[in-house]
């Protein structure tokens, strides 16, 4: 029996400053050298650097072990409420300059390698990110996580193993092509494999009705098939290092059980078709940011690391609690990572009324007070909706759940709304079109106690817009919590050189209490302050214009404005835009030699899915325009365009610290918040961004003497539809947006390829394009002027840079979860003894 303490409440809400390394240089080494020998069997004179960055790892893992043991103990001596993030991607990028920064080992890993004769920069480049996400959802949970770890949180992160994570990148002739992505293909030194906690998952078959003596009705689900979920786990280190909490992925393997009776077949290869089959749940991510796939896998996916999880909190629950459940809730708080965990919610229902027998209204309210949802997006082509004929083959205990949910839910419709049929097919989660569909936006909100946007515009718009009514009858159900970013990674290990000048002037304290930044502001105006921050940016810029000339083989101007847009390649973010003004300033190069501006090198990373043409069609064109402008000698002295391949976790971070400008140019009302806007000003970056998202709060942060802000807002995007949006009138009226796009359908960028580009040209005329690009285009270009001429102004730019670093404190991603906290989880940080 455990002996109950209540340190937990005496906790703090933020962690304290990371304290003395535990090792010194020298066991450092020896631990090093040790795991060279020992754990990889090679020694100094032979060890590659990928040995090297194991052995390394090994080394910081055996202190990452020792605080997850410590946490754990402590969690589970206090009984500590804890949330648990379910989310279908985890983007964690790499773990060793990361875990080492956390424990304050960075600089002693250094010194020790360079006495060995090693360089950590190159054993660092070893590692693969763990690219288990496709973007900004992704790495919010990964950010989350990180926060959650610094401020003592009890948490721990579900999700999928997934064998092969979001495809590499590369560009062939311009053209993007998709290769798999193999993250674990010579070990992953930092997840550790928990056969003892693997789980059972059903699937198929059919549902039983029996009736049980007191004339109770009982279900009995007859899985068709049963997979295995091995564990995997992945610790997760906040900064400091006290906290160590854990990510827990799930691998799917075959259980070797499937049930003859139902499918009525057999045989041995049947059965090994079979194991294939259940080794294809975790294979790979499904690679649609922004786009509902709707394919079975997909379900099968989502429902089995829900129905692993679930089986894991019940465990740990039932061992402290035993068939008491009357205090689940007080335990346990689950977050939906958007609504691709949604199906968490008709499983614990059907855990609490199949299997543990409670009645149904009992195990309702558990289940309310049990699951918090996010919403993530707007768009209609990311709203989850599910066939219930899919359903109902793949789990169809679950549907029938589903329809008793709906149906008591249509009682309180009707009592509210008395007869009225409109709101009722509104608001049911069964959609009765040609096909019975199950919408989990709506199923997700039903069975959560708390639903939130992620930044104050979104928030308003999905209560406004999306869920209106849902808001009438639970007034204080929708709420907002904008979206933050660990300054940890963000700034602190990407940005070594920003981060030595700020410790200098304010002391150390930031990366943990990050509204210390505005202490900079009063240096904003201080001529020696700006020319070492600047100095900064012109060294990351040096620095990446090297990783420029490795990956594509182009020298760039590093006297130039460093001009950059990185996020997945969609229509709504507009990359288009930004590529039209390109061509635009191209033009007016070759019409008029002289044509002032300051010379600018635009440098784009994204990745499309692989199915969105158009996107890969975008991508395609950015590369035929470098291609000739970069060729041209009319021009490239003063526009560059550089397109680097194969975006991802660690070039973002080699990436940010070098941007001058930040692009974030979505049609307003379509990014729900954006990350990247945050990562790149709190790196000094400038914004050229429309009222969307979290630009609009970063611009009430910075100030509109900081920001460049154009573009149909909200309400104009909304007005303009409203009367019908004409992209002809522009095409005809505006003669450059001709000039442009006529240009496009040319063979001038493509070479005996005429109308190589012109999707492009015409996904933006007739048909509309709902994104309304042309109707912002000459508000952007002017915008562009703008930059252009404050750029040249060194006083200017210098202090709007400043201040971009200086006023980022509202976006740490501390702040975010310190809201999830009061407003959402009601946790209590736990101090983990040491
Ligand atoms: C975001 C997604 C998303 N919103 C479906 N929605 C996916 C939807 O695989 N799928 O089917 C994957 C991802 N991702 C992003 O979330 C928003 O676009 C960003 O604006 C936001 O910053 C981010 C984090 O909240
Ligand atoms: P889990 O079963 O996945 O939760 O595996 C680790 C768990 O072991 C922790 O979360 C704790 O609940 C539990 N644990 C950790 N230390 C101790 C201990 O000293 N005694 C008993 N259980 C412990």
């Amino acid at each position: 029996a455990k002996t109950k303490k209540s340190k937990a409440s005496q906790a703090a809400s933020t962690a304290a400053a990371p304290e003395t390394p535990k090792l010194d240089k020298g066991e450092l080494k020896a631990a090093i050298v040790r795991h060279l020998h020992c754990t990889l069997g090679t020694d100094e004179n032979k060890a590659n650097n990928h040995a090297w960055w194991k052995a390394t790892c090994a080394a910081i893992q055996e202190l990452v072990l020792e605080g997850l043991r410590k946490t754990q103990k402590s969690h589970y001596f206090n009984d500590t409420r804890a949330v648990h993030y379910f989310s279908a991607e985890f983007l964690m990028g790499r773990l060793l300059s990361n875990n080492m920064h956390n424990l304050n080992l960075f600089e002693t890993a250094n010194d020790a390698l360079t006495e060995l004769g090693i360089s950590l920069t190159d054993v660092l480049e070893e590692e693969p990110d763990m690219a288990l996400g496709n973007g900004g959802l992704g790495r919010l949970a990964a950010c989350f996580i990180d926060s959650l770890a610094t401020m003592e949180m009890p948490a721990i992160g579900y999700g999928i193993h997934y064998e092969h994570g979001l495809f590499r990148q590369e560009i062939k002739n311009g053209a993007q092509i998709e290769r798999p992505d193999s993250w674990r293909d010579y070990g992953n030194p930092w997840e550790i494999c928990r056969p003892e906690s693997i789980q059972e998952v059903s699937l198929y078959g059919y549902v039983e009705t029996k009736y049980g003596d007191n004339g109770r009705i009982q279900k009995e689900w007859h899985p068709g098939s049963i997979v295995k979920g091995v564990p995997w786990d992945i610790p997760v280190v906040g900064y400091g290092g006290k906290t160590v909490n854990v990510l827990r992925l799930w691998q799917s393997q075959s259980s070797g059980y499937f049930n003859w009776d139902v499918f009525n077949a057999g045989g041995y290869v049947d059965a090994q078709v079979e194991n294939v089959q259940a080794e294809t749940i975790s294979k790979v991510l499904y690679p649609n940011d922004e786009t509902e796939a709707g394919k079975e896998l997909r379900l099968i996916q989502q429902y089995f690391f829900c129905a692993c999880s679930l089986k894991d909190i019940i465990r740990r629950y039932k061992r402290a609690h035993g068939d008491d459940w009357s205090r689940f809730t007080d335990q346990v708080v689950i977050q939906l990572n958007d609504t691709h965990p949604a199906i968490a919610i008709p499983e614990l229902m059907r855990i609490l009324v199949d299997r543990a027998e409670l009645d149904w209204d009992k195990a309702w309210q558990i289940c309310t007070k049990t699951f918090a949802y996010t919403n993530h997006t707007l768009l209609p082509e990311a709203l989850e909706k599910w066939p219930a004929r899919m359903l109902e083959k793949i789990l169809p205990r679950h549907l029938e759940i589903i329809y008793e949910i709906n149906h008591r839910f249509m009682a309180e419709v009707e009592k509210k709304w008395p007869g009225d049929n409109a709101i009722k097919s509104k608001l049911s989660i069964i959609e009765e079109s040609s096909e019975k569909m199950v919408r989990m936006g709506n199923l997700s909100v039903i069975g959560s106690f708390r639903v939130n946007g992620v930044a104050e515009i979104h928030s308003m718009l999905v209560k406004k817009n999306l869920f209106p009514e849902f808001d009438q009858l639970w007034p204080e159900k929708l709420t907002n919590v904008t979206n933050g970013i660990t300054p940890r990674r963000w700034l602190k290990a990407c940005n070594p050189a920003l981060s030595a000048l700020i410790d200098k002037k304010i002391g150390d304290q930031w990366p943990l209490n990050l509204s210390q930044l505005t202490e900079l502001a009063v240096y904003a105006d201080n001529k020696t302050f700006q020319k070492q921050f600047m100095k900064v940016k012109q060294d990351n810029k040096v620095a990446l214009a090297q990783t420029i000339k490795e990956l594509t083989g182009l020298t760039v101007n590093t006297d130039a404005i460093f001009d950059i847009q990185i996020k997945r390649l969609h229509e709504y973010k507009r990359q288009h835009l930004n590529l039209l003004h390109i061509l635009a300033l191209y033009r007016r190069l070759l019409e008029n030699p002289s044509y002032d501006m300051h010379p600018r090198v635009f440098i784009f990373g994204a990745k499309a899915a692989p199915g969105y043409t158009l996107a890969k069609d975008i991508i395609f064109a950015i590369n035929k325009v470098a291609e000739k402008i970069n060729n041209d000698p009319r021009v490239n002295t003063k526009l560059q365009v550089v397109f680097l391949p194969n975006y991802r976790v660690s070039l973002a971070e080699k990436m940010i610290p070098a941007a001058d400008v930040s692009e974030q140019i979505s049609t307003a009302g379509k990014e729900a918040s954006g990350t990247g806007n945050m990562k790149l000003a709190l790196n000094g970056a400038v914004t050229v961004g429309t009222l969307d998202g979290a630009n609009i709060e970063i611009a009430e942060e910075v100030g509109d003497d900081n920001i460049f802000i154009f573009g149909l807002t909200v309400d104009e995007v909304a007005e303009l539809k409203r009367k019908g949006y004409s992209p002809d009138d522009y095409y005809y009226k505006n003669a450059e947006i001709k000039a442009i796009l006529d240009w496009l359908e040319t063979d001038y960028f493509t070479p005996g390829k005429p109308g190589a580009l012109a999707s492009v040209k015409h996904s933006l005329l007739s048909g509309g394009d709902p994104y309304l690009c042309l109707a912002d285009f000459d508000s952007y270009s002017a915008a562009q002027e703008q930059v252009d001429a404050a750029y040249r102004d060194k006083t200017r730019w210098a202090k709007m840079a400043i201040m971009n670093t200086a006023m980022m404190g509202k976006f740490t991603s501390d702040r975010s979860i310190k809201d999830y906290v009061d407003r959402v989880w009601n946790l209590t940080a736990c101090i983990v003894e040491n």
